[in-house]
């Protein structure tokens, strides 16, 4: 029988007891989600909650109890100085003693895919990790993603999936019948390139031109003779699971709407970004990487590609064609 290796274990032994500390309580909050989420018809939790959050969304019962439950299990640990989530406006900062052991921040959404929540469709928590450096807590915000020590995500979904990388690779982990997240695959790598294309289409007449044009080549002549089919299913960590697994690029380009993309920087596109880059893929908002945006504020959001090294990279080129 297959050594049965935990999340927190496999942490542990990849980045030390502190990071594991913290991944294992996003993973303890992740039982607790899914739990919820799959009984969510037999309880009056799908729905508003009645109120909006500081990027002027509604938000539903379901975001604001898996808000309180990743904030209860981060708060209780003393290498936690601080969390964002997407749902408070402003960085929950602890009061810590502080002293030789490292500290860390954890940036999270803590359930991705709000038009999907009521609907028994795939959704998601996806967080980051960062170190506390000597310039102190309040910087650590704004680190570039470059210098996340952890992210990852769940897909609650048939199975309920686990994503964590700490650098040296990625790996998944898939909740049991005990609630237990079970090493399931190790060094996983994305396909260089792949057949699906997944991006919201109704928006394509208010993208720039050079993305209108991406697509059509997708679809058209495609890539190396390869053309490309569509999947979408709108919740991004459900997008992002199939692309990491079957490869192909996700897109969210600028739109009229929201011209500097729809997906939020910190606790979005930087931990999937890290984790494609870590699966052998790429993440670019156009024409940088990702995860050397500087951040400006904690909401910040960014278009995002993401996917295959392959589709990414001509994306990119074309981007930078385009503003030659
Ligand atoms: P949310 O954080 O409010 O759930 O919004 C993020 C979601 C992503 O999961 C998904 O990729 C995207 O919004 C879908 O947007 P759209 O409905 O515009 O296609
Ligand atoms: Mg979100």
């Amino acid at each position: 029988m297959a050594e049965i290796v935990t999340v927190e274990e496999h942490v542990s032994g990849e980045a030390g007891p502190a990071l594991a500390g913290v991944v294992g309580a996003i993973a303890e909050a992740a039982r607790q989600i899914e739990r919820r989420i799959r009984v969510a018809g037999l309880h009056d939790v799908y729905g508003a909650y009645g109120a909006t959050n500081v990027q002027g969304e509604q938000q539903q019962k379901l975001d604001v109890f898996a808000n309180d439950v990743m904030k209860a299990a981060l708060v209780g640990l003393p290498q936690v100085a601080a969390i964002v989530s997407e749902e408070d406006d402003a960085p929950v900062v602890f009061e810590r003693a502080g002293g030789e052991e490292p500290m860390f921040v954890a940036v999270f959404d803590p359930l991705d895919g709000s038009s999907n929540i009521d609907v028994n469709v795939n959704v998601g928590t996806i967080f980051g990790v960062h170190q506390v450096g000597t310039e102190g807590v309040q910087a650590t915000f704004l680190h570039r993603g470059l210098r996340q020590v952890a992210a990852g995500y769940v897909v609650y979904g048939p199975s309920t999936v686990m994503v964590v990388t700490t650098g040296t690779g990625v790996s998944a982990f898939t909740l049991n019948e005990d609630g237990v997240f079970v090493r399931s695959g190790e060094a996983m790598t994305m396909p260089d390139k792949g057949p699906y294309y997944s991006t919201n289409e109704a928006n394509v007449a208010s993208w720039p031109v050079v993305y209108r044009e991406y697509l059509a080549r997708l679809v058209g002549e495609g890539l190396d003779g390869q053309r490309y089919s569509a999947r979408y299913i709108g919740s991004l960590v459900a997008d992002f699971h199939r692309t990491l697994l079957k490869g192909g690029v996700f897109l969210y380009p600028p739109t009229e709407k929201a011209p500097k993309g729809k997906l939020r920087l910190l606790y979005e596109a930087n931990p999937l970004a890290m984790i494609a880059e870590q699966a052998g893929g790429a993440a670019v908002n156009g024409p940088e990487r990702i995860l050397g945006l500087t951040p400006e504020h904690i909401h910040q959001r960014t278009a995002l590609i993401l996917g295959s090294r392959c589709e990414v990279e001509a994306l990119q080129t074309a981007v930078l064609e385009w503003r030659a």
